[in-house]
């Protein structure tokens, strides 16, 4: 792996351990710490103007999970057809230290789980809040807003706490506040909650993905495809076909790895890494033991045949001293000293060096003029 993924690498897993650190939060009070019960709301988080109110976790509803992060978590419920606030799904609203940007991704990471007992008992009996709801997070410029729907989970299932990461693509403008809403599935209502604890904010642009890891000899034909973008930029430290294109067809001649950074149509940039590995044979090599550098096309140049990508060549004179050396050679030496200046005619020493061989590759080469 060269440097650039040990780069982003890092920078991945700070934004796993360090996240806070990194980026800083967006949102207040991210852990939902405050004092428990039915009808509390922890500051600065308010609920919208409904006849529903969020609840502060534990020990409300029969609710006894224990938090992801610090004391306590909120509960929002779906509330299904009896009583007074009857087919009414709750929120909580919240102003973000600083704005989302249109044009902007952020990711983020939220604890969500549901309490399969989470109920009361009603003139109708004990009603159990127990269908998955799903989660809706909305942006605003004003508080209670719902400019954009900018986030839709997947019903909230799991009785055990999940870490979800999602990332948030605002497109029409600054928003400053985050409602987060239960909502029902495929349905006009029923009796649900989701248990919400632990929001992190990871990064404002990066997402960095491997794409391959793979295996292939020498010489062989690869095919890269990056995923879908508006545009791309690759690099690596062996040869491209193109880097500005989604796909590569490359002849690979050394391991490494190949990066494409890709914007999306949001503007947003992620990373994804392609890592190859080659295979190679030793009798692939050929090395001449002459040149001819008088322009005339035939043997002007020390054209290895089988070259590994990023291989050292270096040439020495007869009393041993260095006289050329280059760290990426490209079959381009034709009799010239590192400096450009041309060499006498005569026996020169070579030695080849790749990560692809054992050892050192050495001979004589002979300049004829
Ligand atoms: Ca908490």
């Amino acid at each position: 792996m060269h440097d650039l993924s040990l780069s982003f690498l890092l920078i991945f897993l700070l934004a796993i351990l360090f996240p806070n650190w990194l980026f800083g939060q967006f949102f207040p009070n991210p852990s939902f710490e405050g004092p428990r019960g039915s009808h509390l709301s922890p500051p600065p988080w308010k609920p919208c103007e409904r006849n529903s109110t969020p609840d502060t976790q534990p020990g409300a509803w029969e609710v006894t999970k224990l938090p992801t992060d610090g004391n306590s978590y909120i509960s929002i419920i779906a509330r299904g057809t009896h009583g007074p606030a009857s087919n009414t799904p709750e929120d909580i609203n919240i102003k973000l230290n600083r704005d989302l940007l249109a044009g902007h991704c952020y990711s983020f990471s939220i604890d969500l789980s549901m309490s399969t007992k989470f109920g009361h008992t009603s003139s109708i009996g004990w009603i159990n809040y127990d269908t998955p709801a799903v989660l809706k997070i909305y942006g605003g410029n004003i508080n209670c807003e719902e400019a954009e729907l900018l986030w839709l989970s997947d019903p909230i299932s799991n009785s055990n706490w999940e870490t979800l990461f999602f990332t948030l693509r605002p497109t029409e403008e600054s928003i400053k506040y985050i409602r987060l809403a239960a909502d029902y599935h495929n349905a006009f209502s029923y009796y649900g909650n989701i248990l919400i604890d632990n929001i992190q904010t990871y990064t404002e642009k990066v997402i960095y993905t491997i794409a391959m890891d793979t295996i292939v000899d020498f010489g062989d034909t690869l095919h890269l495809s990056a995923s879908s973008g508006d545009a791309y930029k690759w690099s690596s430290e062996n040869q491209l076909s193109c880097s500005d294109c989604r796909e590569q067809l490359l002849v690979v001649k050394g391991s490494g790895s190949y990066v494409v950074e890709i914007e999306d149509a949001y503007g947003c940039n992620f990373f994804e890494e392609f890592m190859v590995e080659i295979r190679y044979d030793p009798e692939l090599l050929f090395v001449p033991n002459l040149i001819t550098p008088n322009g005339d096309g035939a043997n002007d140049h020390f054209e290895i045949r089988g070259l590994p990508d990023r291989s050292k060549l270096e040439i020495f004179n007869r009393s041993g001293k260095l006289v050329y050396s280059k760290d990426f050679y490209d079959n381009s030496w034709n009799g010239q000293e590192t400096n450009g200046r041309s060499l006498p005619k005569g026996i020169y020493f070579y030695k080849l060096k790749s990560e692809l061989f054992s050892q050192p590759y050495t001979g004589f080469i002979e300049v004829i003029k």
